[in-house]
């Protein structure tokens, strides 16, 4: 049933006093430890952005929704809204039971009675709702090696709201926002979904769309999970307020979404919709590749660019929100000002400009100008702060090799000609140093490597989060943890992998601290290179040679690739 967009809409929990009560009897209760996605869902179904839904999708609910994006009952909904578990946790559950779900810090949000619980097929999820069964697919990554293997089903009753501490004036539940349209005497509202910056033509288009639809604006952000990689959500916020100011008094607003995006193009296009009907608003913005995941392991787009528009067109009238097809806007040199692509008349005449995602990130990379009429200084200057020129932003340079082929060495020396360059602080984690400080429990076996790698990688990855250089100098001799370590870097800045490419004969002949000959001795166990194996890198940044090579010449190989890569500017 679809509720008037200035009426109240039902949420799922109880009155404070039985809030109260319920969490004290929820104590009791086994518990689950929701992962942030499941916060995210749990939120909006519990204030009511996924209404009609009453808790996490039954089986039945499930396989409708997979098949034919329909509840059981009929009712139109895209995407499956699940409680992921373990085997282990699943399997200590009755059919009927109440469980709590827990925040990560084991605050009580809500309890679950389970009526459900299936082990459900995940390929076929993959194919249906993504489109592809293809790890390519955020999603689709997601469902296969994060969620776990069983879901459980059944009501939910809401305690609390998940806690956040950022931004809470700009965050607003349905009821809120539809009675703060109600308030000013807003009957239509445009909503605009983004996970980006705004710049100069998403304003023109989201004003033009208002216009066009005679309705005022809300600038409907997503703050929950967006795509790996996107801004983070503290810079847009930023952002979004600063172009606030460039809409006309009073026809704009602007609330945070605590969704955790699926990137699932038509279907996700056709949720989000739902979405903000629950929001009160009466139109949406859905444009060219509404929500789309990038390109697949062949290398091709997911899904056509006006997949989107067209699922959403098929099922508008049943939703109860109008789509506002969004125009692809396109600035005109000739008029200083931004206008629909499709509807510029002399195309031969006039220059027509356009900066893409690819060139934006580059220029912001090289800290190249950007000129005015793509964006605004604010928003510049926000993004500027949180995506320093490469030559500003922290890095990781990580040598590889055997025992004895000059790691420490070469990483000692980058270290001090960094450090007579000067701006960023430097830090050394060579092996030795590591296992002395931060490792001393730890052996040799597999495992016992990973983890001081990983332990390296962590402490690496705060360095480079924080704009300083680290320099790591352990064997690493595993090629899945390295890249791991890659992983966790590369969301902070760059990660320069640099094979010490010693042959491991050279190693022995050198023998500097005498554990060749006691490797071959059997005196030490697991030894690299002797009795335990080491992966060669087959795509490092950079390999060095150093037999015949002196020291100084290895380290400024280091510098020289280090400048190409824009990470140390040029003199
Ligand atoms: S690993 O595999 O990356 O965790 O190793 P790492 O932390 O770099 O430690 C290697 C240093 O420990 C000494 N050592 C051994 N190396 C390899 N295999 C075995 N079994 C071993 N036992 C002790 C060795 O001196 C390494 O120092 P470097 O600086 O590499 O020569």
């Amino acid at each position: 049933m679809q509720i008037p967009n200035l009426a109240p809409i039902p949420e799922l929990f109880v009155s404070y006093d039985s809030a109260q009560k319920l969490k004290v009897e929820a104590a009791d209760l086994t518990s689950w430890d929701l992962s942030p996605r499941q916060i995210c869902d749990l939120e909006l179904l519990m204030n009511g952005g996924f209404y009609p839904l009453k808790g996490f999708l039954t089986e039945e609910d499930y396989n409708g929704v997979v098949d034919n994006m329909r509840l059981a009952d009929g009712t139109l909904w895209p995407m499956p809204i699940t409680l992921d578990v373990s085997e282990k946790f699943a399997d200590s559950i009755e059919i009927g039971q109440d469980i709590a779900l827990r925040d990560q810090e084991g605050v009580i949000l809500g309890t679950m009675t389970v009526t459900d619980r299936w082990a459900p097929d995940k390929s076929k999820e993959a194919e249906k709702v993504f489109g592809a069964d293809d790890d390519a697919h955020p999603a689709v990554n997601y469902l296969h090696n994060t969620a776990g293997k069983i879901y459980l089903g059944g009501p939910v009753t809401g305690i609390q709201q998940p806690v956040h501490y950022d931004f809470r004036a700009r965050r607003d539940t349905p009821n809120e926002l539809r009675a703060h349209f109600r308030k000013l005497g807003w009957r239509k509202v445009v909503a605009f979904q983004t996970r980006n910056p705004l710049h100069r033509a998403h304003q023109e288009l989201t004003f033009r769309a208002a216009k066009e639809a005679q309705a005022n604006l809300l600038i409907h952000p997503v703050v929950g999970m967006t795509k790996p990689g996107d801004v983070d959500h503290f810079t847009r916020v930023r952002c979004y307020e600063a172009v606030l100011d460039k809409y006309p008094g009073s026809t704009t607003a602007m609330s945070l979404l605590p969704l955790a995006m699926r990137m699932a193009g038509p279907r996700e296009a056709v949720w989000h919709g739902l979405i903000r009907a629950n929001y009160g608003c009466t139109h949406f913005i859905v444009g060219r590749d509404h929500a789309g995941p990038g390109s697949n392991s062949q290398g091709e787009d997911f899904y056509g660019p006006y997949d989107a528009q067209e699922l959403f067109k098929q099922h508008e009238e049943e939703m109860g929100i109008a789509m506002v097809p969004f125009k692809h806007m396109v600035y005109v040199q000739e008029r200083a000002q931004y206008e629909p692509n499709d509807e510029i008349t002399d195309k031969d005449d006039v220059t027509i400009l356009n900066i893409s995602g690819t060139e934006l990130r580059r220029r912001l990379a090289e800290g190249l100008e950007i000129p005015e009429w793509f964006s605004f200084p604010e928003v510049v200057a926000e993004l500027r702060k949180t995506k320093p020129p490469r030559s500003k932003q922290g890095f990781t340079v990580f040598f590889t090799g055997f025992s004895g082929s000059g790691k420490s060495t070469i990483a000692n020396a980058l270290m001090v000609k960094l450090m007579e360059m000067g701006g960023r602080p430097v830090t050394l984690l060579d092996g030795d140093i590591v296992r002395k400080n931060l490792s001393s429990e730890l052996g040799f076996s597999k495992e016992h490597r990973d983890l001081n790698i990983r332990r390296i990688g962590y402490v690496a990855s705060e360095i480079t989060k924080n704009g300083g250089i680290a320099i790591c100098a352990p064997i690493a001799p595993y090629a899945t943890t390295r890249r791991a370590v890659r992983e966790d870097i590369e969301q902070f800045g760059a990660f320069i992998e640099v094979h010490v490419a010693t042959s491991i004969e050279e190693c022995e002949k050198r023998d500097r601290k005498g554990l060749y000959k006691l490797a071959r001795e059997g005196k030490i166990k697991e030894f690299t290179g002797i009795s335990d194996p080491y992966d060669v890198p087959e795509n490092p940044e950079l390999r060095v040679e150093t037999e015949g090579t002196d020291v100084d010449n290895c380290a400024h190989q280091v510098v020289l690739k280090l400048e190409s890569m824009g990470l140390i500017a040029g003199h």
